[in-house]
C-alpha cells in the first residue's frame, strides 16, 4: 500500500516512516514543509530506499497538496503534520490554527476528491488516519483515565486546535463517508524529539550545565509513551482499525514532572561524559507555572489492546535510559536541530 504521511520529518512522523520502511512492505510519500521542528536527517537510514519519497509541501497549500495526490495516488493518509508545542501556542496561536485546523481541512478535502478518482475497490480500501493527542480531553484530577468516550475540554490554543481538527475528521466521515480512523496519544518521548519538550530539554540543558526549569511545583502528571511503541500502534490502527473508530494510545507510565526530571538527573550522573555538573539535581529550578497548565493526563489504552492486540514494549525505565544515551551520542544532531532557532529560553509566558 502507498501511504501519504504528513509531517514525516517530525519526531513522531519520522518514527512512523522508519517503522514503515524497515518493518513493512508499504511505500511512503513524506509530505512535510520543514518548519523549525522538521528535520530530514531523522530519515537518513531509510531515505535511499526505493519505497520512500519526499515532497516539500505545506499542507495548507491546496494546489500543491492536490498535485501530490495526483502524482502519487496513495491508498492511505497518515496525518501527523501539526504545530505541537503547547508553550509556543500560548505565544503565537496563529500558526496552530493555520496548520492544525486549516491544514487538516485541506488534507480532508484533497483526500475526499482523490478517493472519488479511485476505482471502486480502492475507494473502499482508502483510509484517512488522523493522529491526535490526549490533550483534547483537558485535565484529569488525581483519579481516573481518559477513554475514547471522555468529553472534549481542551485548555490551550494547541489542544483546542487539535480538538477542532478531530471534529473536522469525524464530520468528513459522517457527512461525506470518508473512511477515517483516529488516534489520541499520551506524551511521547525518545530519539529525535525537538529539544523544547520536557525530556529532551532537560537532557540537553543538563549536559550544558544550564538550569532545568520545572513549571510550578513539578506536581503535574504526564503518561509517557516511547515513540517507537507509538509508531507500531499507529500502523496497527491504519491496517486493522475499524472505520469511524477512535483508539487511545498510552504508555501506562504516569510520572510527576519533578520525578521525571530527577530520574534524568540520576541517569546523567551515571552516563554523561561531562562530570563537572554532578549532581545534576542541583540544576533543578522551579519557575513560574504555565498558564492553563493541565494537572494530569493518563490514558486508558484497553481498547487498542483488546481490539488490535497492541501493548507498549518499552518500560519508562528502559525507554528513558535509551533516550538519555541517544542524546548523549547525538550531540551534533541536537546542535544542528536548534541552531539559530532555539536556545532553550522559556516559552509560553505571554499574556
Ligand atoms: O521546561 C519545561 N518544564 C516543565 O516543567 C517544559 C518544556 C515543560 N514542563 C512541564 C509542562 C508539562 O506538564 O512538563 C510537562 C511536559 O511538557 P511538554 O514537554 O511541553 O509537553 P505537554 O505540554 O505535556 O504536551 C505534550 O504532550 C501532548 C506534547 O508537547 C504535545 O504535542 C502532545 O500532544
Amino acid at each position: 500500500m502507498k501511504i501519504l504521511v504528513t509531517g514525516g520529518a517530525g519526531f513522531i512522523g519520522s518514527a512512523v516512516i522508519r517503522h514503515l520502511i524497515s518493518k513493512t512492505q508499504h511505500s511512503v510519500v513524506n509530505v512535510d514543509c520543514l518548519t523549525y521542528a522538521g528535520n530530514l536527517s531523522t530519515l537518513d537510514h531509510v531515505s535511499s530506499n526505493p519505497r520512500y519519497s519526499f515532497e516539500k509541501v505545506n499542507i495548507c497549500d491546496t494546489a500543491a497538496v492536490q498535485g501530490v495526490f495526483e502524482r502519487h495516488r496513495p491508498l492511505a493518509v497518515m496525518h501527523l503534520a501539526a504545530e505541537s508545542h503547547v508553550d509556543r501556542s500560548i505565544d503565537g496561536p496563529s500558526a496552530f490554527i493555520q496548520t492544525n485546523v486549516v491544514g487538516t481541512y485541506t488534507m480532508l478535502e484533497a483526500s475526499r476528491r482523490h478517493r472519488q478518482s479511485l476505482p471502486a475497490d480502492e475507494q473502499g480500501a482508502f483510509r484517512f488516519h488522523h493522529i491526535s493527542t490526549d490533550e483534547v480531553y483537558g485535565s484529569l484530577g488525581d483519579e481516573g483515565l481518559f477513554t475514547e468516550k471522555t468529553s472534549y475540554d481542551p485548555s490551550s490554543p494547541y489542544s483546542a486546535s487539535k480538538a477542532a481538527s478531530d471534529h473536522l475528521v469525524r464530520a468528513w466521515n459522517r457527512t461525506y463517508g470518508l473512511p477515517v480512523v483516529l488516534t489520541n496519544c499520551s506524551n511521547n518521548y525518545g530519539p529525535y524529539q525537538y529539544p523544547e519538550k520536557l525530556i529532551p530539554l532537560t537532557i540537553t540543558s543538563a549536559l550544558a550545565g544550564k538550569p532545568l526549569p520545572v513549571y510550578g511545583k513539578g506536581e503535574n502528571v504526564r503518561d509517557w509513551l516511547y515513540v517507537d511503541d507509538h509508531a507500531r500502534a499507529l500502523v496497527a490502527v491504519l491496517e486493522r482499525g475499524l472505520v469511524g473508530e477512535t483508539y487511545n494510545i498510552g504508555g501506562n507510565s504516569e510520572r510527576k514532572n519533578i520525578d521525571v526530571v530527577r530520574t534524568i538527573c540520576g541517569l546523567m550522573d551515571e552516563l554523561s561524559p561531562n562530570t563537572t555538573n554532578r549532581p545534576h539535581e542541583k540544576l533543578i529550578t522551579f519557575v513560574t507555572d504555565r498558564p492553563g497548565h493541565d494537572h494530569r493526563y493518563a490514558i486508558d489504552a484497553s481498547k487498542i489492546h483488546r481490539d488490535l492486540g497492541w501493548t507498549p514494549e518499552e518500560s519508562f525505565t528502559s525507554g528513558l535510559r535509551k533516550t538519555v544515551q541517544w542524546y548523549l551520542s547525538n550531540e551534533d544532531w541536537c546542535r544542528q536541530a536548534v541552531a539559530d532557532r532555539y536556545s532553550g529560553e522559556r516559552l509560553g509566558l505571554k499574556s
